[in-house]
């Protein structure tokens, strides 16, 4: 059997609306041509309430898949419990099998695939709600088991505590997991999670420039294989300068988009600026003519900026730990030796003025004469 797994189509997104459209069509026409069944691991829609022209485009786009579609909801649709999110009236309407802490069975010449979905929940609860989903989940006999989700997973965010662990997932009794969410089209534990990534450019970073497509996977050789969709390139340019004037800048600006749109005219280019301007220029001197489709991300001369507000944060913090530290100090010195007053209660009240700490000692002093 063979199974298209798409994600992240984000129909309507604003700034690339069109895009979003094409591209989305383009993943489920060839996915549906290739695959058996197709998955839609989430963010079908980019807004919860859509408008009624993408409604129109998703319905279009998934009436002509000629094999069914299993899918769940992602963040992007996610409405409370008693409101109808749009992949809910997509599945009505387009008759897409919306999945939701429940399982399916799909088989095709004698082959049963089963899948289970739990569309997106906050990821402070993801690993609770795996887990009750878990435990109403009975496990078809013979058939190769799928989970799908739409969360994000602790190893791939820095600093993450409370998402779902690629450990907790790869103990599951799945052949295969996959998920949506994330845009970068990634493979993990083996081949055994899958993230195929989003059909359209949505967040203008370096790891977007990688073609958009699906997996195709197939259950018998238990492998899967990117698919590539027709999308329009998408280049992330980083431009350094030392001392430059505005011309300087502008030129260079201007000569990289024309290198780029030269072998791809309707590329999408976004352009990071760093470096240092001349005399008293800033960043915000630097006028650049629009471009369509051109996105600059202008951190010209914010380096020495950035570079003092960083000074004035660490000497805050040194100057912190350094009353905390001598607090410590004093504490483990007098500990037990003095008896009338906390001596770090003194030293405290002493930083933060006469006043406060005549009147500590007057109230101890009072105390200590009964
Ligand atoms: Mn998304």
């Amino acid at each position: 059997m063979k199974i298209a797994i798409l994600s992240d189509l984000h129909l309507g997104y604003a700034r690339f609306e069109a895009d979003s459209y094409s591209q989305a069509a383009s993943a489920v026409s060839d996915a549906s041509a290739k695959a058996d069944i197709l998955l839609c691991a989430g963010d079908i829609f980019d807004i919860k309430i859509p408008r009624l022209e993408t409604l129109k485009w998703a319905v279009d786009i998934f009436r002509k898949s000629s094999v069914p579609v299993f899918a769940i909801h992602g963040n992007h649709e996610r409405r409370a419990r008693d409101m109808i999110n749009p992949v809910q009236l997509l599945s009505a309407s387009a008759g897409l099998r919306l999945l939701h802490g429940e399982s399916a069975v799909f088989e095709k010449g004698g082959e049963k695939l089963q899948v289970l979905g739990m569309g997106s929940v906050p990821e402070e609860y993801a690993s609770m709600a795996v887990k009750k989903v878990m435990e109403g989940f009975r496990r078809e006999d013979g058939a190769f088991s799928l989970l799908m989700i739409h969360q994000s997973i602790r190893e791939l965010v820095p600093g993450g505590k409370e998402e779902l662990s690629l450990e907790e997932l790869e103990a599951l009794p799945f052949d295969l997991i996959v998920n949506g969410h994330i845009h970068e089209t990634t493979t993990m534990l083996g081949g055994k999670f899958l993230i195929p990534g989003s059909t359209v450019i949505t967040q203008l970073k370096k790891e977007e420039m990688a073609p958009r497509g699906y997996f195709l996977y197939d259950t018998l050789a238990r492998k899967a294989e990117f698919v590539s969709i027709p999308s329009r390139r998408f280049f992330y340019e980083e431009l350094e300068f030392k001392e430059a004037s505005e011309t300087d800048v502008r030129e260079r600006v201007r000569e990289r988009i024309a290198m780029r749109r030269q072998e791809n005219p309707g590329a999408i280019i976004a352009i990071k600026l760093d470096g240092t301007l001349k005399g008293g220029l800033i960043g915000a001197d630097v006028r650049i003519e629009s471009h369509a489709d051109v996105f600059i991300d202008n951190r010209l001369n914010v380096e020495s900026l950035g570079a003092k507000l960083e000074k004035i944060r660490s000497g805050r913090e040194a100057s912190l730990s350094m009353r905390e530290g001598a607090l410590r100090e004093l504490k483990a010195k007098t500990e037990g030796k003095v008896t009338l007053f906390d001596a770090s209660d003194i030293f405290d009240k002493l930083l933060s003025g006469p006043e406060e700490t005549l009147e500590y000692l007057e109230k101890h002093n009072k105390k200590s004469e009964g």
